[in-house]
């Protein structure tokens, strides 16, 4: 424990404060140790840095209800005012570029919540539903998310949009955000459970790393009675349902669940549709992720507990099957953590980028330190990858060297230069001096 705790205050140093009229909120459920509950409007700063102790909610116990309750009302309050404040406008709501069910349900249960403020919100990602229960999930739901094609002419027309928000990210891992950033769209929100990426100028930021899921936290929005949600509405079953997707999918079947989940899972279960859940969870691998897999599998070498493999290039639309054969890499006997990386290659765009994804079940691994120890930041100070509990990615440019060619030699040589110095970098931190995983 002691080590989690180390680990996680040295992740809340990197919050940086805002200044201005941002209402940031990081880990709400510690508000009260740190002087009550933020009574701050717009206008006013109430940043505050809160040392979340990564221990598992349910320690809260004996701290008094009232005041755990006042403490979590604190963002809604901001956000509710946020709401008011701009009645009536057009949102857009940003995804990371691959987004996963936990993002698509959070986004839409914010969405159905925006629209009681007469506020229109469009969702948007860059680049596809990789992963095969999303594309259920999205097709079965009737999920209003779109893909967003930034170097092509399906644009949406962003003079119609007033703000955007930013929801399972802080904006690092979407290529959209650059794009509204430049014509000067304000961020009106951020929710959010990853660990902080950087200093983030909203109207109201709503990070809580020591949550497992975003659907987490906009399961609470509703129990707070942002949205009422009823049974006879179809859409909130639907959504209902895809939060509970979320949920489980961030957390491995709620094996990873602290109490927040339950509770929120709990509540869910009054509105979520079983049948709805079972035919997205039997949505089937395609061939080529099962050729990944056992690309993986062929490929992994286990040092210290921890199993790498990388998978030489793959397709755009198969990006997913990076994660998926992490998971699967992470089941193996005296293996508590898995890392998985390869090519991935933009046939569109002529682009190729690193993709790599780690999962680990070491509780004392922070998957977001360990991966900005490996790889470190890129010329311009951002950070190649990041994490949240059990999990991280990466995405390193190819740049220069990026293209396919004929030659298969080319190929081989290119990968086998990206290869070697992943897994140089890697096992750096894997085989240390002392013997132990040092994620410290
Ligand atoms: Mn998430």
């Amino acid at each position: 424990m002691s080590e989690t705790q180390s680990a996680a205050r040295r992740v809340t140093k990197t919050v940086k404060h805002n200044n201005g009229s941002v209402v940031e909120f990081t880990d709400p459920g510690q508000l009260d140790q740190a002087g009550g509950p933020a009574g701050s409007s717009m206008g006013q700063t109430s940043t505050r840095q809160v040392e979340q102790n990564g221990r598992n909610s349910a320690a809260d116990d004996d701290a008094p209800a009232r005041k755990a309750d006042s403490a979590k009302d604190a963002p809604i309050e901001a956000l509710r005012r946020m709401l008011q404040n701009h009645e009536d406008e057009r949102q857009i709501v940003l995804l990371q570029d691959f987004p996963d069910p936990d993002a698509l349900a959070s986004a839409w249960a914010y969405k159905l919540i925006a629209k009681t403020y007469d506020i229109t919100c469009d969702i948007f990602y860059a680049a596809t539903l990789s992963h095969q229960e999303n594309v259920a999930l999205v097709k079965l739901t009737g999920l209003p998310a779109r893909r967003w094609v930034a170097q092509s002419g399906e644009t949406p027309d962003l003079s119609n949009y007033q703000g955007y928000v930013l929801i399972d990210t802080q904006g690092t891992t979407s290529q959209l955000v650059p794009i509204v950033q430049e014509r000067g769209l304000p961020l009106r929100l951020v929710i959010d459970h990853h660990a902080p990426q950087g200093k983030l100028d909203a109207e109201v930021v709503d990070l809580r790393p020591h949550i497992r899921a975003t659907a987490t936290i906009l399961t609470q929005y509703l129990q707070a009675g942002m949205l009422k949600l009823d049974r006879s509405i179809s859409e909130h079953v639907k959504c209902a349902t895809a939060l509970v997707h979320g949920l489980r999918s961030d957390t491995n079947q709620l094996m990873y669940a602290a109490e927040a989940e339950f509770l929120a899972a709990a509540y869910l279960s009054r509105y979520c549709d079983g049948q709805l859940l079972s035919a997205i969870l039997q949505a089937s691998r395609s061939k080529r992720v099962m050729d990944v897999i056992e690309r993986s599998l062929r490929n992994r070498k286990v040092q210290n507990s921890v199993s790498i493999a990388g998978v030489g290039y793959l397709r755009y639309d198969d990006r997913d099957a990076i994660p998926q054969a992490a998971d699967f890499l992470g089941t193996e006997e005296n293996v508590h953590t898995a890392l998985v990386y390869g090519i991935v290659h933009d046939e569109d765009e002529e682009r190729e980028v690193v993709v790599g994804s780690l999962r680990t079940n070491k509780l004392t691994l922070d998957p977001d330190e360990f991966i900005k120890e490996a790889f470190g930041q890129d010329n311009r100070g951002r950070f190649f990858g990041g994490g949240r509990s059990m999990a991280g990615g990466f995405e390193i440019p190819v740049g220069f060297l990026s293209g396919f060619y004929e030659n298969s030699d080319y190929n081989r040589m290119k990968w086998e230069v990206f290869d070697t110095q992943i897994k140089q970098k890697l096992l750096r931190l894997v085989n240390p001096e002392d013997g132990e995983i040092n994620t410290d």
